[in-house]
């Protein structure tokens, strides 16, 4: 299952580690020929980023970039240093969220301001600040995909803030559509199925989540990072060229379920 993008370039946020489903979709986006620019935001994460980058077959020489989405100047920075060393892209990954670990439990009542405007402003602003910069890199046309989960839906447990910013990410997707629609550029979602990445360590019952979702989603198994990166691979090409605004659900079709 091959699709070309040979010749495109594409900025992918968020590799933490191996398995972080921006990993995935850089995989299947580097199978599919394309030229790919990395951004970190912990420094503890650099050196991993760029040993990853440089597992891909001519990925010793990728861009490898610092991008604190807290901070504006960062985002500028980066953007800046892309169109100066590459030019065009012709899309970007967004796979970014943080929240305090103490407000992803209990009641989602007990959620602090600061908590609450940290949570957004990490997982759900940042794709506005920068799609914003990308823009005028997307001279050709472009394509933006987030991530996000069924908690922004509907009540999860635990999921609490992330579930409020994802419903503010997921609004966002659909105005910034709207906006950059007219400068060729699509803006979708993926809605993924749980998947186990270091965002997801140390939540208690990720098994059991796991499990019920192998006995009742659709198709009776659990999401991968392949699963994620090959849909990411199609909204990044030509074949979704009539799709903008939308939040695509690669969940083994949880999603339908009451
Ligand atoms: P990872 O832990 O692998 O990735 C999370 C990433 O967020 C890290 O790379 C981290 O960067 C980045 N990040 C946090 N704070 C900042 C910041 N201030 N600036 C820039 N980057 C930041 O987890 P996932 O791969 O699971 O998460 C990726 C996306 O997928 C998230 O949006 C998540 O909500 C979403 N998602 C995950 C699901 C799952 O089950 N795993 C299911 C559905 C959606 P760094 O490491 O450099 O700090
Ligand atoms: C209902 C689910 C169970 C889990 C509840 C909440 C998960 C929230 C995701 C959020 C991104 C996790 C964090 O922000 C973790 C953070 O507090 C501590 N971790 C870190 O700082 C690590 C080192 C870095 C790399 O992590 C980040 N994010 O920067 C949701 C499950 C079933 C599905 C998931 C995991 C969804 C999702 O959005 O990730």
């Amino acid at each position: 299952m091959t699709l070309s993008l040979k010749g495109k370039t594409y900025v992918v946020m968020g590799v933490a580690n191996k398995r972080s489903i921006a990993w995935g979709i850089a995989r299947s986006l580097h199978q599919s020929g394309a030229r790919l620019i990395f951004t970190y935001a912990g420094e503890r994460f650099e050196k991993g980023v760029r040993d990853l980058a440089g597992t891909l077959e001519g990925g010793e020489d990728s861009l490898v970039l610092p991008c604190d989405v807290t901070n504006d100047e960062d985002i500028e920075k980066c953007f800046a240093t892309i169109k100066e060393e590459v030019g065009t892209i012709h899309g970007l990954a967004h796979c970014i969220a943080f929240a305090n670990k103490e407000e992803l439990a209990g009641d989602y009542m007990n959620t602090t301001r600061d908590g609450f405007l940290l949570a957004h402003n990490i997982s759900s602003y940042s794709l506005t600040a920068v799609a914003k910069v990308a823009k005028d890199l997307m001279t050709e046309g472009g394509s933006i995909v987030s991530m996000t989960y069924l908690g922004g839906e509907r009540v999860m447990q635990n999921y609490n803030v992330m579930g409020v910013a994802k419903a503010s990410l997921e609004a966002s997707v659909k105005y910034l559509a709207s906006d950059l629609g007219k400068h060729g550029i699509r803006v979708n979602a993926i809605s993924a199925g749980p998947i186990r990445t270091l965002s997801a360590k140390g939540v208690g019952d990720f098994n059991s989540i796991l499990k019920e979702i192998e006995e009742r989603a659709p198709l009776r198994r659990n999401t991968t990072q392949e699963e994620v990166g090959d849909t990411a691979v199609f909204l990044f090409s030509d074949y979704s060229r009539g799709i903008t605004g939308e939040n695509l659900h690669v969940d083994s079709g949880y999603h339908v379920l009451g």
